[in-house]
C-alpha cells in the first residue's frame, strides 16, 4: 500500500524534477525540426490509440495534427511519442516532446510544481466507476469493501482514495501501471470495479470480453478537464497551441467546416475572415502563416466534426456533447475571440 502511494506521489511531484522554465524556443526548434513532437496515449480508444494499419486516431492526436497544420500547413507533420501516466510528465519536462496531448487532467500540481502550463480544456471529464451488472450494485457508496483496479500515476488513484476516505468506506485498491492491464485484470475478475475517467471507461468497455455484462455506476466523483499541456516559461509556444485550440472551437461556432473552409476565406463575416487569415495580421502575430487557423481546420475539421468523429454518438464510443457543447448550446466550450 506504500509502496502504491509513492508512485502516485513522485508521478504527481518530483518525477523528471526539471521544474524550470522551458527554453523559449519551442516555435523556432519545431520549425527547424520540420516536425511536432507530440506525446499521446499508448492506447485509448477515441483519444489516442494505433489502428490497425499503425495510423494514430483520436481526439488527442487530432490536436497534434491541428498544430502542425497551423505551423507546416500539413497535418502529418506529427511525432508521435506514445506515453503511460507515468512516463508523461518526465517526458515533457525533459522535452522529448514538445507538447502532451493524452487525457490529461489539468490540475494545480501539475501546473505549479511540476512546471507545465495548459492551454485549455479540450474535453470535461469525471471519475466514474464500471462494474458488472451481476454484482447487483447501482451506485458507488454500495461499494464498501470492493477491490478495485486503478491505474498508477493518475488523478484517478488519488480521488478515489479522497472519496472512500470520505464516505467511510472500506476498499482494496488494485494498482497497475498500464491501463490494458488494468482492464484484464478487472476482465478476468481480479477486481470488483473499475475506476477511471469517464471517457476512459467507456474505451475500457469496448475492451472487454462481454461489454453487455458492465454497467457504470452514476456517481462522477471529480472533476477532470482533460487538455494540452507545455513547458512552463514559453509563452510564444503556449499562445500557439492555446490559439490552435479556440480556432477549432471558433470555428465550430462560425460554422465553419473541414468541407466549407476554403470558400469560408471569402465570407461576409469579418469575425470568419479574421480567423480564416484573409483579414489582419493574427496568425503572423503569433509566429504563424496567415491561414493557420484555415489550415488546421482544413486538416481536422472543427472541434465539433473532431468530437464526432472520435468520440461521438456516431463513434464507436458513444459519447453524448454534455458539457463539451459549445457555450452556445448550454455547454462549458468557449473560447475568446480573434481579435
Ligand atoms: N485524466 C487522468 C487520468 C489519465 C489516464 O492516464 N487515464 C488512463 C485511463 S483512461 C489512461 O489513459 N490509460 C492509458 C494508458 O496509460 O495506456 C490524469 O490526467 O491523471
Amino acid at each position: 500500500m506504500k509502496l502504491k502511494l509513492l508512485t502516485a506521489a513522485l508521478c504527481l511531484t518530483a518525477a523528471g524534477v526539471a521544474t524550470g522554465s522551458a527554453s523559449a524556443q519551442t516555435l523556432q526548434a519545431t520549425k527547424d525540426r520540420g516536425t511536432v513532437r507530440c506525446g499521446v496515449n499508448t492506447g485509448l480508444p477515441g483519444f489516442g490509440y494505433q489502428k490497425d494499419d499503425g495510423e494514430w486516431a483520436g481526439l488527442d492526436v487530432d490536436y497534434c495534427r491541428a498544430i502542425a497544420a497551423a505551423i507546416f500547413g500539413d497535418g502529418t507533420k506529427v511525432v508521435f511519442t506514445p506515453l503511460s501516466a507515468v512516463q508523461r510528465f518526465p517526458a515533457l519536462q525533459n522535452n522529448e516532446v514538445d507538447l502532451l496531448a493524452r487525457n490529461t487532467t489539468w490540475t494545480m500540481s501539475r501546473d505549479t510544481a511540476l512546471g507545465l502550463d495548459f492551454v485549455g480544456v479540450n474535453y470535461y471529464d469525471g471519475q466514474g466507476f464500471m462494474v458488472r451488472e451481476e454484482l447487483g450494485v447501482t451506485s458507488a457508496l454500495q461499494l464498501s469493501g470492493a477491490t478495485v483496479c486503478v491505474q498508477a500515476g493518475t488523478t484517478t488513484e488519488l480521488n478515489l482514495a479522497d472519496y472512500f476516505r470520505a464516505n467511510n468506506l472500506e476498499y482494496n485498491p488494485v494498482v497497475i501501471e498500464s491501463q490494458a492491464d488494468v482492464n484484464a485484470a478487472y476482465d478476468s475478475g481480479r477486481c470488483d470495479a473499475l475506476t477511471t475517467d469517464a471517457s476512459g471507461l467507456y474505451a475500457s468497455r469496448l475492451e472487454l470480453a462481454n461489454p453487455d455484462e458492465h454497467i457504470v455506476l452514476p456517481e462522477i466523483i471529480s472533476k477532470e478537464p482533460l487538455g494540452p499541456a507545455v513547458r512552463q516559461g514559453d509563452s510564444q509556444w503556449m499562445d500557439v497551441v492555446k490559439w490552435v485550440h479556440f480556432a477549432l472551437l471558433n470555428a465550430e461556432e462560425f460554422g465553419i467546416t473541414q468541407a466549407n473552409v476554403e470558400e469560408m476565406k471569402s465570407s461576409d463575416n469579418i469575425e470568419i475572415r479574421r480567423l480564416l487569415g484573409t483579414d489582419g495580421t493574427f496568425g503572423q502575430d503569433a509566429g504563424l502563416p496567415a491561414d493557420w487557423a484555415a489550415k488546421a481546420i482544413a486538416a481536422v475539421g472543427n472541434y465539433g466534426e473532431i468530437f464526432e468523429r472520435n468520440v461521438g454518438t456516431g463513434s464507436p464510443l458513444g459519447i453524448a456533447r454534455g458539457q463539451n457543447a459549445l457555450w452556445t448550446n448550454g455547454g462549458l466550450q468557449y473560447a475568446p475571440p480573434v481579435r
